[in-house]
């Protein structure tokens, strides 16, 4: 047998990859009871559409390709997340104002993303939107959420927690909010991984001048209505999201503003123009990440059976 395909069996073999994987479970069961409970309408994923995300600029992105392929003469493109198709579905859908999805993504990072310990180039994320609603709800929401789940692994998972050596606390509501514009006086540009091993709970960071569909205050030009959510103990970013834009001449000038291509928004931008966007704020928490946070695994491949990483061979 060739090297690789040892490497990969042994990887597979681990001791403690049942261990990390009945803890996915349980939170994944959990994040389904919890979204359920609270009015969430569970949709299918999409992972070939003519529009996605684009993904910057966001100076934490660095996608080297978008993964465009032709069907019948049509260029598709693979999922880089779902966050138009959101807003598309709270915003039409009748009687459906809060949706969750567990949408797997392609994101084809630069190969130095590896040494982040938490990039996949294929991932899932509990991707989720609510009309109408403002940062507090989904503070609100994602603070319960995280709580909850993590007190039903500790009731759970009590065997796996000590196969992985993994002493794991229940953090405190509400979570601490900071600026980006603190943390960078504060840490320098690179505030993410510093300020995260500072910290024993998670925190959310607001203002991040990022996509087109993330909301400029509108009191307070170049602030934006958007918010990361940082797992503690140097994990880094595990949740990403904003109130959105949904007026057709804001979208219209930031994306025109970004440089990118309007003709393969066409359709969605058709939507906004008849003013049939609705207001909207939702996220999209990294199922891996947050499996890795909850078992303390030092690089985020150790949670993903298959490996997708930025830059490794894909093997099985
Ligand atoms: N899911 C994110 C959101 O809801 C978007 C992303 O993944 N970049 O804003």
């Amino acid at each position: 047998m060739d090297g690789q395909t040892k490497i990969a069996i042994k990887h597979l073999t681990r001791e403690e990859l049942g261990a990390i994987l009945r803890i996915q479970t349980t939170l994944t069961r959990k994040m389904d009871e919890f979204m359920c409970k609270h009015g969430f309408i569970k949709l299918m994923p999409l992972i070939t559409s003519k529009f996605t995300d684009p993904l910057g600029p966001d100076p934490n992105s660095s996608v080297i390709k978008t993964p465009y392929f032709e069907y019948y003469g049509e260029k598709l493109v693979l999922t880089q997340s779902m966050i138009l198709h959101k807003q598309l579905a709270v915003s039409l859908i009748p009687e459906v104002d809060k949706i969750y999805i567990f949408s797997p993504n392609v994101r084809l990072e630069r190969k130095e993303r590896f040494f982040t310990g938490k990039h996949l180039f294929e991932f899932t994320q509990m991707d989720f939107e609510i009309r109408h609603a403002k940062m507090d709800d989904v503070f609100k929401l994602v603070e319960d959420l995280v709580v909850e789940s993590i007190k039903e692994v500790k009731k759970v998972n009590k065997d796996d927690l000590k196969i992985l050596y993994r002493e794991l606390r229940v953090p405190k509501k509400p979570f601490k909010t900071y600026t980006t514009h603190e943390l960078e006086e504060k840490y320098g540009e690179d505030w993410e991984i510093k300020a995260s091993l500072d910290s024993k709970e998670p925190f959310w960071v607001v203002c991040h001048k990022r996509e087109f569909y993330d909301k400029e205050d509108p009191e307070r030009p170049g602030h934006y209505l958007n918010y990361d959510l940082i797992w503690p103990e140097g994990f880094g970013e595990g949740l990403s999201g904003s109130e959105r834009e949904y007026e057709h001449e804001k979208i219209i000038r930031k994306i025109r503003r970004n440089g990118l291509n309007e003709k393969q928004y066409e359709q969605y931008l058709k939507i906004a123009k008849a003013g049939l966007l609705k207001p909207s704020a939702g996220a999209g928490m990294g199922i891996e990440r947050f499996v890795r946070y909850v078992t303390g695994r030092k690089h985020i491949i150790e949670v993903q059976p298959f490996i997708r990483a930025p830059g490794k061979p894909v093997i099985l």
